[in-house]
């Protein structure tokens, strides 16, 4: 199985890129024939997301990919005009620092959010 995403609007050479390759051994080394049938924009868990079905007919097995809620962080950073260096308002140790405050906001666009986000390390 390949996903890919459309790149441009003319159909040319490099008209697709591919954005993951998934093979029936990966899933399951025993699967023959994976990718023979696929169905999929219905929502099989209820997340808000269609998610994906693919048949490996000569294993008699349906393998359903999820698809995980697509989350779109918008992030701005303010930072002070201007900082008095001549002026150190932070020590560290008999160290005498420079610091300010930075603040960073951030909103979360998205179907169906989960309440909570963490990290994704795959
Ligand atoms: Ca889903």
């Amino acid at each position: 199985m390949f996903f890919l995403s459309r790149v441009g609007s003319h159909v040319t050479r490099d008209w697709c890129r591919l954005l993951q390759k998934l093979s029936g051994r990966s899933v399951n080394p025993g699967l023959q024939m994976f990718g023979q049938s696929i169905s999929g924009n219905v929502d099989m868990d209820g997340n808000g997301y269609a998610d994906v079905t693919i048949g490996a007919f000569m294993s008699d097995s349906v393998v359903m990919l999820r698809t995980r809620p697509v989350i779109t962080v918008d992030v701005s950073i303010f930072l002070p005009v201007s900082i008095n260096i001549s002026m150190p308002q932070c020590h560290e140790g008999q160290q005498n620092l420079n610091c300010f405050n930075v603040t960073v906001c951030m909103r979360f666009r998205g179907r169906q959010l989960p309440g909570q986000i963490s990290e994704d390390k795959s």
